[in-house]
């Protein structure tokens, strides 16, 4: 009960990754007394746990960073265009030492459950460790790519070598010279973890279920000189990943596919496939992602060049997605890929022909052998966007679970606010635009802010999503999805998670519209006095 509680805050926050921190300075601003509780030990969120070897993003570093702060884009150099994860943790960590953010935030500190107590106003968040604190406002900055799941094998705990998942790495180092390592799992996450561990692993083996069209990063890394051109032009960098579909530097090309002769295509297609970045993948004809014949063209495009990379054309075969065309599942950004099953070292194992039937004392064995290792990477995923918040238990003004209000698909006001829980403001909820993240956690964050600031001003103290405006939101959110050939496939973008009961068949995950579009919904909530949000 409330008697219990020890604290009261007037907002919680709970992960600091780059939602929780940045939420943390503008709730300062306000004045409002805060706590972040992270489960970590340290801040940065994804870019704390996904320690894997070659973990990086696919946002050109310039675009990725804060862009509120003009001083401390003064002061930090990327060194590549595509940083690794430890350069963004100490970036962040950098971004909490400046402001001081460590004070307000307790580490070690998962939160279990949140309830909102309708007759004092307030949120009672329970840690795992028991303890309870009271708060009028509950930000979740809990990340959408947060809870990594692991497949149903049986056998995982008798495993007597080491074992890892990728998104839960840990901070010593992991050494896989003269290693037999398998990776399990294709995705983003497996596809940079591949490339690097292929350096030096005496063998590795790739177990895959389903192939991913990957495409080159082209990374390289930035001098002195280079990175004082970029900060001339922060300004403009910013400007337009405002003004592009999903905030990347990149956005669709004005013309069709069959607009141009099969030369200029081919020439197009060339010029995407050589530039650094997601270029190919959102900035390819503005028809690649709903029109079939169009994305079979760019796919027979990047089929060709896996064919050219990959030396013995059965695994080349093996290596080119059948059953779903070029970027309608997340397009995994890489160096080398192709090239390392050119290697002596390293085997490809299609799970489909041979099923993992359970992991072994030594190893694992398929439907057809039994293989031995020194190490198991886990690159299987995560219980992507719901999964976050699935984990908590969060009870609203009626005692019903977000969970069970989600059961058949989440639902919100601009992925913010919801039906039925007062002063619960979610970060990068569900159906947010997503793509370069960043910018969207920063139009989260200011609006969530300037909500707060709104309601100070005018005394009020609680704020809450109304049912018509979640309605009308969530017939866009579902307008918008079709025709997306994305919709006609299983990945973590259509809510289909094997490894999770109740997550087998495809929704409307994400939003599937374009940021500006995204943006104009809030703003004019905003502009209109909060029109759909219950005030009082
Ligand atoms: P993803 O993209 O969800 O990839 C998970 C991979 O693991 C994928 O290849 C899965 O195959 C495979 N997987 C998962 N479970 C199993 C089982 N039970 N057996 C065999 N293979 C399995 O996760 P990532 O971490 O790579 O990337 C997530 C996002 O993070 C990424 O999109 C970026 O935006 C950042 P499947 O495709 O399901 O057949």
């Amino acid at each position: 009960g409330l008697a219990a509680a020890t604290e009261i805050f007037d907002a919680v926050i709970i992960g600091a990754g780059m939602s929780g921190l940045y939420q943390l300075i503008r709730l300062r601003e306000l004045g409002l007394k805060t706590r972040v509780f992270e489960a970590g030990t340290g801040v940065g969120g994804t870019w704390y746990w996904n320690r894997y070897p070659g973990c990086r993003f696919d946002s050109e570093s310039y675009s990725y960073g804060y862009s509120f702060d003009k001083d401390l884009l003064k002061e930090w150099n990327w060194t590549e265009h595509f940083a690794p994860q430890p350069e963004t943790e100490r970036y962040l960590n950098l971004v909490a030492d400046k402001y001081d953010l460590r004070r307000d935030i307790r580490f070690g500190a998962r939160v279990k459950a949140a309830t909102w107590d309708d007759a004092n106003g307030t949120w009672t968040v329970e840690l795992e460790d028991g303890s309870r604190h009271r708060s009028r406002y509950l930000v979740t900055a809990i990340g959408v790519l947060s809870t990594p799941t692991m497949p149903g094998f049986p056998g995982i705990d008798d495993f007597l070598g080491q074992s890892f998942h990728t998104g839960l790495w840990p901070k010593e180092e992991v050494d896989f010279a003269g290693k037999r390592v398998a990776v399990i799992g294709t995705g983003a996450s497996g596809v940079q973890t591949i490339q690097e561990v292929a350096k030096t692993a005496a063998q590795l083996t790739v177990f895959q279920r389903t192939p991913n069209w990957c495409a080159p990063l082209h990374n390289g890394k930035i001098g002195a000189e280079e990175m004082e051109e970029i900060r001339t032009r922060y300004d403009a960098i910013f400007q337009r990943c405002q003004e592009t579909f999903s905030c990347f530097l990149h956005t669709p090309d004005p013309r069709n596919t069959f607009d141009v002769s099969a030369e200029e295509r081919e020439a197009f297609l060339e010029q995407l496939y050589s530039e650094r970045g997601f270029g190919i993948w959102v900035g390819n004809f503005k028809d690649m992602l709903t029109d079939r014949a169009a994305n079979e063209e760019v796919s027979r495009f990047v089929a060709k060049k896996i064919r050219q990379r990959v030396k013995d054309p059965k695994i080349a075969e093996l290596l080119i997605p059948k059953n779903h065309g070029f970027g309608t599942r997340r397009v995994p950004l890489e160096t080398r890929y192709y090239e390392v099953y050119n290697q002596p070292n390293v085997t490809l194992v299609d799970t489909k022909a041979t099923t993992i039937e359970r992991i072994t004392p030594a190893g694992l064995r398929t439907s057809d052998a039994e293989y031995e290792f020194d190490i198991i990477i886990y690159a299987t995923g995560f219980d992507a966007l719901r999964g976050a918040f699935d984990r908590i238990e969060f009870r609203g003004r009626d005692g019903v679970t977000l969970k069970e209000m989600w059961k058949d698909g989440a639902t919100s006001l601009v992925g913010m606010l919801q039906d039925g829980f007062p002063n619960l403001f979610t970060l990068l909820g569900p159906h947010n635009a997503l793509g370069n993240i960043p910018r969207s956690i920063e139009f989260n964050v200011e609006w969530v802010t300037a909500l707060l600031r709104h309601m100070q001003r005018n005394g009020m103290t609680r704020a809450e999503a109304g049912p018509e405006a979640v309605a009308k939101w969530m017939d866009h959110v579902m307008d918008v999805a079709r025709g997306q050939l994305s919709m006609e496939v299983d990945s973590w973008m259509t809510g289909v998670n094997i490894n999770v009961a109740g997550k087998q068949k495809r929704i409307v995950a994400r939003y599937t519209g374009s940021a500006p579009v995204y943006r104009s919904w809030a703003n004019e909530i905003a502009e209109r006095g909060y029109a759909g949000v219950l005030l009082n």
